[in-house]
């Protein structure tokens, strides 16, 4: 089963759980991203193997080289594997409404040498009714994309969440067409939100200074 069809077979059981926790700005929204805590964190989906960790051991290497820690997602023996997690973002529905909340989604992604074992982190953006309204997603990660070498290579998008998210859903899923996924790595997956610049309104602060000044200027022509 493909990631994308997993998901979108389990996007109804999502939308009928009740985990969440508040959605700070500025603080990466993904618990346990690291991997640094076993998969605690990280729901397993029913019929699906769990994620798991590694040790970090030679060849492998992070490019561009960052801070890692001892361990890193990997797959699992029993082919695709998979875990999310859900963030209520109910306490940021003005702001998302006005277009005023970006999304910045960074991960490590990468595997094996020569095997098709890939990495997915994928961001459904899901309304009130627990319907996915967008997505932004980084991976699946093959191996031209790391020259065949044992690596984790850092990826990085960002934007703006659509109108109407009430919910984000983080799918971590480790595919492998030769049935053992964990020749897939992934590490350092985070989700932060920002306060976007606010909808311009260029005449309101251009404006502001000149009637500033020419209110200076009726005042001392009062004197
Ligand atoms: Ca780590
Ligand atoms: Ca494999």
């Amino acid at each position: 089963m493909s990631p994308r069809l997993l998901l979108a077979t389990l996007s109804l059981l999502l939308a009928m759980t009740t985990a969440s926790v508040a959605a700070p700005l500025g603080v990466n929204l993904i618990v346990n991203g690291d991997a640094e805590s076993g998969i605690a964190g990280w729901q397993p989906f029913s019929g699906v193997a769990a994620l798991n960790t590694a040790a970090y051991a030679p060849p492998v290497f992070l490019y561009p080289d960052a801070p890692h820690g001892s361990q890193m997602f990997v797959g699992s023996v029993d082919g695709l594997a998979a875990g999310w997690q859900l963030v209520d973002l109910a306490g940021q529905a003005q702001a998302i409404d006005a277009g005023r909340v970006s999304f910045n989604l960074a991960a490590y992604l990468g595997g094996v040498g020569d095997q098709e074992d890939n990495p997915l982190l994928y961001v459904s953006f899901l309304d009130g009714a627990g319907v996915e309204i967008g997505h932004t997603e980084l991976g699946p990660i093959f191996l031209d994309l790391r020259d065949n070498l044992t690596v984790l290579g850092g990826f990085r998008t960002e934007g703006t969440l659509p109108d109407g998210t009430r919910q984000l859903q983080f799918t971590l899923s480790m595919d492998a067409p030769d049935g053992d996924s964990t020749g897939a790595f992934a590490d350092n997956l985070s989700f932060t939100l920002a306060a976007a610049a606010a909808v311009p309104e260029p005449q309101t602060w251009a404006l502001l200074p000149l009637a500033l000044a020419g209110l200076a200027l009726s005042r001392r022509r009062g004197r």
